[in-house]
């Protein structure tokens, strides 16, 4: 069984966890590759930082921090206390000692000429996350939110995404996002192949505009979607109207796009006109969603999906592969 998923930050990892987990105990053969989100790295004090490739690697890994859902456990900030206290900025990113080591070897490879994918494979020998592990893209694609400036709001200008998420806390009214470098981004080597030739496609609970948007953003992505013989769901990122973490609201709200578990389906579209997914899982707490979400072409289940602890996670990612099973997709 051939499982590819596409997937952002924390959510995206831990539903990956459970879904190991069930895979695991249900097939004897089982191979998952991740296709992760690079929109949100960024470049800190020269460091090369890849957020959600290093919290899928760290989640799976068993190095995160339980409590933030990022960065390392036993994590220290001396570092970031010392670059403080010389004034340096920027200072309002959490830049842990022991995450730094990830950040040193990923950038010294890719001063050495690695490609992204080639560094996050060498970063998994460590941590064997279990999964193939694949950047959306080798090619710069950093996402920018484009906000009134706070210094003068008259003017708008566009932050990158972890300055307007962290510091910001995404209070900073978005008025879109802009990827940039994605028009020239291609897919990453083993991406379009994972689409193609997996047995079930998985779209996790991640932030459907910054993780999953970004990823499909990248030339040739949606597209091989699109055709994939493998039935595609997805996981409502949006449960009872509001995100379970993060702050996938203000950004669903830039798009235009309503916070519910219903319009984020309705977003992502039915794959039988022109769409990306075959089936869709809502909280039980939205069932009384499904009956529409049936009507758009889009198979539906209500779920529990809140993903309080490993089992409860895999009993999601069962319903998930039994949901693509059970869907014909007529593509
Ligand atoms: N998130 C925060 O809310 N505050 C931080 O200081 C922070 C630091 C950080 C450092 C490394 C890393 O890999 C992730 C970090 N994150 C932090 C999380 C990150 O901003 C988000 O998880 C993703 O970019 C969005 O999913």
């Amino acid at each position: 069984m051939r499982v590819t998923t596409l997937a952002g930050g924390i959510g995206g990892a831990r539903f990956i966890r459970g879904l190991q987990t069930y895979l695991q105990e249900a097939f004897n053969d089982v191979s998952i590759t991740v296709i992760g989100n690079t929109g949100d790295d960024i470049w800190i004090h020269g460091l090369r930082v890849c957020p959600d490739l290093d919290t899928i690697m760290y989640t799976l890994g068993d190095g995160i921090d339980p409590e933030r859902g990022w960065g390392r456990r036993d994590e220290t900030f001396h570092a970031k206390e010392e670059l403080q206290a010389y004034g340096v900025e920027p200072t309002w990113f959490g830049l842990g000692d022991r995450d730094i080591a990830t950040h040193l070897v990923r950038t010294a490879s890719l001063n050495a000429g690695y490609s992204l994918a080639e560094v996050t494979a060498a970063l998994c020998q460590r941590w064997k996350p279990g999964v193939e592990l694949l950047p959306m893209t080798n090619d710069r694609a950093e996402t920018h939110v484009v906000v009134d400036s706070p210094d003068d709001p008259g003017k708008r200008i566009a932050i990158h995404f972890q300055e307007w998420w962290i510091k910001y806390r995404a209070s900073l009214t978005a008025h879109d996002f802009a990827i940039i470098g994605i028009e020239n981004a291609t897919p990453a080597p083993g991406v379009l192949e994972a689409i193609s030739e997996a047995d079930v496609i998985l779209l996790p609970p991640s932030n459907p505009v910054v993780s999953i948007g970004s990823i499909l953003a990248v030339p040739g992505i949606q597209e091989a979607l699109v055709s994939a013989s493998a039935p595609i769901v997805g996981v409502s990122p949006i449960i009872s109207g509001a995100p379970v973490r993060g702050m996938a609201d203000a950004c669903l709200t830039a798009k235009g796009i309503e916070t519910s578990a219903r319009a984020v389906a309705l977003n992502y579209g039915a794959r039988r006109s022109g769409g990306i997914v075959d089936g869709w899982l809502v909280d039980t707490s939205d069932a009384r969603n499904v009956k529409e979400i049936e009507a758009a072409g889009i198979a539906c289940r209500s779920v529990p999906l809140f993903m309080t602890d490993v089992p409860a996670t895999a009993q999601m990612a069962e319903q998930a592969i039994d949901l693509a099973r059970a869907t014909e997709h007529a593509g």
